[in-house]
């Protein structure tokens, strides 16, 4: 298969190179797309150099059968006409169409078959923070509608991406040389510190971030459940921690809520309190699963079930789900000859 990337030097980028050598995807030729500054760079896959062209309005996507985008929304909806004009599939990490009518938001997990109407040639990535929830969400759901769920997220500083990682590591730098720690990338300061604001504010007093988590869960699960989320950035480097509350239809006992986890697909449950395991983002980051623990019946709702689950942002949140959704269409024989 002809693949490319687009955003290939950006956290995601360079993940998606990564992920599609580990998991063995059929690439016949990989074409590396990004922006003038990065345009020129050379990334290693498959024993060869492979040298970063710029995006630009041409032909280029011709022949390319899959295109992994992740260079930001205004980039998304500039480019989106150039690289599936030829019938490349776009698979889109940015939140520019996610909630267009004629675009699927796909987890492999949750909705694998939205996968295949894809009129437009694209198919959007949920944000990181909806992935990892609906994963685990998915996996009650089974059991018992959900009705109700209320989030708080503790979100890593790869969310913003490679340079407020970088950001982040020179914050604790700084700090234990003595100096007053830069800041640019976050409105404050990052190390020691909790900022309870992700993407712009909306009408309604929530961000955006949390605004993605309530309207996408929605359209993920084809479902009516009620999402109630806070958002927060923590000093962390690459996987989303979050604290889940779901009201079911019918109670769920911890014990069998246990099991619909452990059974399903993307998920490892750690959840021995006697022997302090629960998932943690330090142990988390690089590994492909959603990881739950903490499961509990919630103590001031009788149908309410509460649990915590962790989730590497940049793999499950970000490239891994988009390569899951184009294995998905190799297997049902819908990408590649
Ligand atoms: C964040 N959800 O963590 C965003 C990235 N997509 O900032």
């Amino acid at each position: 298969m002809k693949v490319a990337i687009v955003g290939a030097s950006g956290a995601v980028g360079q993940e998606f190179l990564r992920v599609l050598a580990d998991r063995n995807f059929p690439v016949d030729e990989l074409l590396l797309f990004g922006s003038e500054r990065s345009a020129g760079s050379f990334y290693e896959f498959g024993g060869e150099r492979v040298q970063v062209k710029q995006l630009r309005h041409n032909d280029d996507f011709k022949g390319v059968d899959v295109a992994f985008v992740s260079a930001g929304g205004g980039t998304s909806k500039e480019f989106e006409k150039t690289i599936t004009k030829h019938g490349t599939l776009m698979i889109d990490n940015s939140s520019a169409f996610r909630m267009d009518a004629d675009v699927p938001l796909v987890v492999p997990e949750v909705n694998p078959e939205d996968a295949l109407d894809a009129p437009r040639r694209v198919i959007a990535n949920p944000n990181c923070s909806t992935i990892q929830l609906v994963v685990a969400l998915k996996a009650i759901e089974n059991i018992s509608h959900i009705r109700r769920v209320y989030v708080s997220t503790y979100q890593a500083a790869s969310g913003a991406g490679a340079g407020a990682m970088a950001e982040l590591e020179g914050q604790y730098a700084d700090m234990a040389a003595g100096r007053p720690p830069r800041v640019e990338r976050f409105a404050f300061q990052l190390a020691g510190n909790l900022i309870p604001q992700i993407d712009v504010f909306t009408d309604n007093g929530y961000t955006k971030e949390e605004m993605k988590m309530v309207n996408e869960t929605k359209k993920i699960m084809h479902s009516d459940v009620a999402v109630s989320a806070m958002c927060v950035r923590v000093p962390v480097m690459r996987a989303h921690s979050e604290s889940v509350w779901v009201e079911t239809e019918r109670p769920v006992a911890p014990e069998e809520a246990r099991r619909a986890f452990g059974s399903f697909e993307g998920i490892v449950v750690m959840d021995d309190p006697a022997r302090q395991e629960y998932p943690m983002p330090l142990f988390t980051a690089g590994r492909y699963p959603v990881y739950v623990g903490r499961i509990r019946t919630d103590t001031a709702n009788p149908n309410g079930l509460t649990f915590w689950c962790v989730a590497d942002q940049i793999l499950k949140g970000a490239a891994l789900n988009a390569v899951q959704i184009a294995e998905y269409l190799v297997g049902a024989g819908r990408l590649g000859r």
